[in-house]
């Protein structure tokens, strides 16, 4: 493990194969070209409300994703776009749900932050920074009660939530009780305009948890090879001890924290130096230098991404909205338990 997780580990495109390459490319230029249109959108009133991009970012979600097999479980944050959509969602549900449509993955309820399709095991989507990671633990531990001795739970967190106390428990938790999550880190290096250093006196996440007893690793997360080969180690190596590991990622995200946002925090030549580590051109240079793409198919793959963009964008805005009579539906509070439990024989 610890080789793989190096950030210098050397990662040769010509040891992969074509067809994978591509279809990671692939990938992220759906997550990039759905996020564009969803800032456009946004811009339209067509989409309201928080919307987090993750541009930038997308060769943390490529090179995770194609390492799991549909019945492991994944939980994410707010900024979780492309992890639905690379864990099954359509792209015209979740553009749906950014519209608030019924037609969305969460009914239209829970928009940008909240995408969630349990038959697709995506567990969200939430807005409360590290919330994810005791559901996760929550979620590996019921994996285990049901008997279901396979299973990997994949946790994706930015690095603020380490600030949380939530972060230690979870991880001391899965630790302890040797649960098989694996907990993603994608370090951007902000949580929303503070700086890491500026919140913790020790900024090596590695080391926070590993004084949880997690091993762990950390990978330079631009680099779509380097993420997927740390990935599917530290996949490996949960499912067949079924105990939890950390994998933290460095990456960036090219764009605001969220709509509103003047980014007081970090200057643009920064911004600028990290656009250079593009995670999409840079990949794509790779391939075409190693033949194994050439500038038509760059071009096909964009243009096949662009037209699933527009039809899910045609999907959301033929979508129709919840009447307003059904507002109270699936509201449950302390009063409407008590008359249930009241009533139930
Ligand atoms: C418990 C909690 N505290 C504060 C917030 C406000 N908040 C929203 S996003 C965010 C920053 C989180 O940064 P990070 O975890 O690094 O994720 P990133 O946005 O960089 O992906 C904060 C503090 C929140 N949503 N939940
Ligand atoms: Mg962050």
């Amino acid at each position: 493990m610890t080789q793989a997780t190096s950030p210098h580990f050397p990662i040769d495109v010509k040891n992969f194969d074509r067809d994978f390459c591509q279809r990671r490319l692939l990938d992220m230029l759906r997550i990039r070209r759905m996020e564009e249109r969803c800032a456009q959108l946004y811009g339209e009133s067509k989409i309201r409300g928080f919307l987090h991009l993750y541009i930038g970012e997308e060769a943390v979600a490529a090179g995770v994703f194609c390492n799991l097999k549909p019945e492991d479980k994944v939980i994410a944050t707010y900024r979780e776009h492309a992890h639905a959509l690379l864990r099954g969602i359509s792209m015209n549900a979740i553009m749906a749900e950014m519209y608030g449509k019924q037609e969305g993955c969460s009914r239209g309820r829970g928009g940008s932050m909240h995408l969630f399709d349990r038959n697709c095991n995506f567990y969200g989507g939430n807005a409360i920074v590290g919330a994810g990671l005791p559901t996760a633990v929550g979620l590996a531990l019921a994996d285990g009660m049901q008997g279901h001795e396979d299973c990997v739970t994949v946790c994706f967190f930015g690095e603020g939530a380490v600030a949380e106390g939530v972060f230690h428990e979870s991880l001391n938790l899965a630790a302890l009780w040797r649960l098989p999550v694996l907990f993603i880190c994608e370090n951007n290096l902000y949580a929303m305009g503070t700086a890491l250093a500026r919140s913790e006196a020790q900024i090596s996440l590695t080391t926070k948890a590993a004084s949880e007893g997690l091993p762990t690793g950390h990978i330079n997360g631009m680099n779509l090879l380097a993420v997927h080969a740390a990935a599917s180690q530290a996949i490996d190596f949960v499912r067949r001890e079924q105990t939890p590991f950390f994998l933290e990622l460095h990456t960036y995200r090219f764009r605001a924290h969220s709509m509103y946002d003047a980014e007081l925090y970090r200057d643009k030549q920064e911004v600028e130096r990290w656009k250079a580590h593009d995670p999409i051109s840079n990949f794509a240079a790779r391939l075409k230098e190693a033949n194994m793409l050439s500038a038509q198919e760059l071009v096909r793959f964009d243009g096949e991404a662009q037209q699933e963009v527009e039809a899910a964008v045609r999907y959301a805005e033929a979508g129709s909205l919840e009447p307003v009579e059904h507002l109270l539906n699936d509201v449950v509070s302390a009063a409407t338990m008590q008359t249930m439990e009241k009533t139930e024989p």
